[in-house]
Order: C-alpha cells, then structure tokens, then sequence
C-alpha cells in the first residue's frame, strides 16, 4: 500500500519548528507516503496555554479544510495540547490524529508507565487535563517541565534540547518509567536519539501519528461520521469565521 498524502499541522506559526515536524515526520513515513507540513497564515508563534490554543485551533480548522480540498488522505495537529482536535474530526473525511493523544497511546503500549517531558509548567497542566480526558492518567508517573518557552527550542543555541536530555534521564531514573512521552512538536527530531541514549522507548508524538494515520488509512479507516463527529450542521458563518463555511 503505497501513494498516502498526510498533511502535518503545526498549529503555531513558527516556519522553523514547521520545518522540524515536516523533518521529523518524513524520516519516519513509509516511501509512498507524502507529508504535506504546513502552520496557519495567523495566530501565535507559540502555544503556551488556553488561550493560545483557542487561537490554534481556528488556524488547525482553517488548514484542514485546506487539506481536504487539496485532497490530502488524513491529518495530525502537531501541539501537544491537541488544539481543535474534535472539531477537526467533525470536518474532516480522514483520520485526524493529536500528537499528544498519539504519543500517550503508544507509550501504554510499550510500557506500564511513562513520564511526560515538555516545557512550561503551565503546560505540564494542560497535559494533566488531556490524560484525564483520554483515561491515560493511571498509566502516567509524572510530568516535567523544562521551564524554558517553546521558542527556545528553535533558538539554535541547544539549551532547551539540552535541558529535555537531562529531564528524561532525570524521569527515567527518578520515576521508574518504562517510557518517556515529550511534550512538544518542537521536541519531534529528539526520540530516536533519546531512545538509543537512554535505552527505553522515548515516544514523539508527531512520528507517532504518522505511523498511526498511516496504520489507519492502510485499514481503509477514516473518521466516523455517525453520530458527533458527523460534518458540522450548515449555517452561516460571519466575519473571520466565513472562510471556514
Ligand atoms: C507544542 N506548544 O507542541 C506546544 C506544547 C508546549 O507551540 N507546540 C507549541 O510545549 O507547550
């Protein structure tokens, strides 16, 4: 099964960390599969919180119905906040995939119980909510923070990749995880490195999904459209919203 077009969502719009998810998710996609990574025209650099995900999740609904009229097969949103995903679902035909959900479901499948390395404190609470809301909270031992703004990943000096090294060492040895979840699409080009150097499965969310839209599309599975993820009941919409009727 060969000729897959999955379009990868950065829901901030950073080009660098778009460039890095788009990296990350081609090295790891079958040969026929292509990755179409793209971010919204508006919004955030950054997705730092509630209401930067609010913000997020109109420009991942803007894209995704750019993607279905491009044709494209399925969809990640690459935010660990899963911004807009069941929305997302409700527009589109194909599998939409958050890479938070993603990464969370793999590690429960390698492991009894993973850490979660992302990096602001204020996303280690968010992530708490979403293990709440995917029932993946008793697989979780605990989060960690690396307390430096997701930009800082893109900075070039290597700090914040630093800093994600030695918190997962410090998770793994510390928490007695048999993986590590990383909390951020910018954290994307990190796994397999982490996994060799730490010797337990170090999971990134946007490989994740792409193999899991992949498994999907490969079962002839798209999003269920009986029932609350049917397409959204039709009425106008006004003002910015209009490019989304
Ligand atoms: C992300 N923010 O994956 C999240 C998660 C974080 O802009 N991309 C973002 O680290 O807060």
């Amino acid at each position: 099964m060969s000729g897959f077009r999955i379009q990868v969502i950065n829901p901030n719009t950073s080009v660098e960390m778009t460039r890095t998810i788009g990296e990350a998710a081609r090295a790891v996609a079958m040969p026929g599969t292509e990755i179409l990574a793209v971010c919204p025209t508006q919004g955030g650099e950054s997705i730092e919180g509630h209401f930067d995900e609010a913000i997020a999740a109109v420009g991942v609904l803007e894209q995704i119905k750019r993607g279905q009229a491009q044709g494209v097969d399925g969809h990640i949103i690459a935010c660990f906040g899963d911004p807009g995903l069941l929305a997302a679902r409700e527009l589109a035909k194909g599998p939409v995939i958050g890479i938070a959900e993603a990464a969370m479901h793999m590690a429960t499948l390698v492991a009894t119980r993973f850490s979660v390395v992302t990096t602001l404190p204020r996303t280690v609470i968010i992530a708490r909510h979403l293990l709440r809301q995917y029932g993946f909270e008793h697989h979780c031992a605990a989060l960690h923070a690396i307390d430096l703004p997701v930009l800082a990943l893109e900075d070039g000096t290597g700090l914040a990749q630093q800093k994600v090294r030695e918190r997962c060492i410090q998770a793994k040895n510390e928490d007695n995880s048999g993986a590590i979840v990383l909390g951020c699409g910018g954290m994307a080009n990190l796994a397999r490195e982490l996994t060799a150097e730490l010797g337990i499965p170090v999971i990134d969310g946007v490989t994740a999904a792409v193999k899991m839209v992949e498994s999907l599309l490969s079962l002839g599975l798209g999003t269920s459209k009986h029932g609350d993820l049917a397409y959204p009941n039709k009425k106008p919409l006004t003002g910015c919203f209009e490019m989304l009727s």
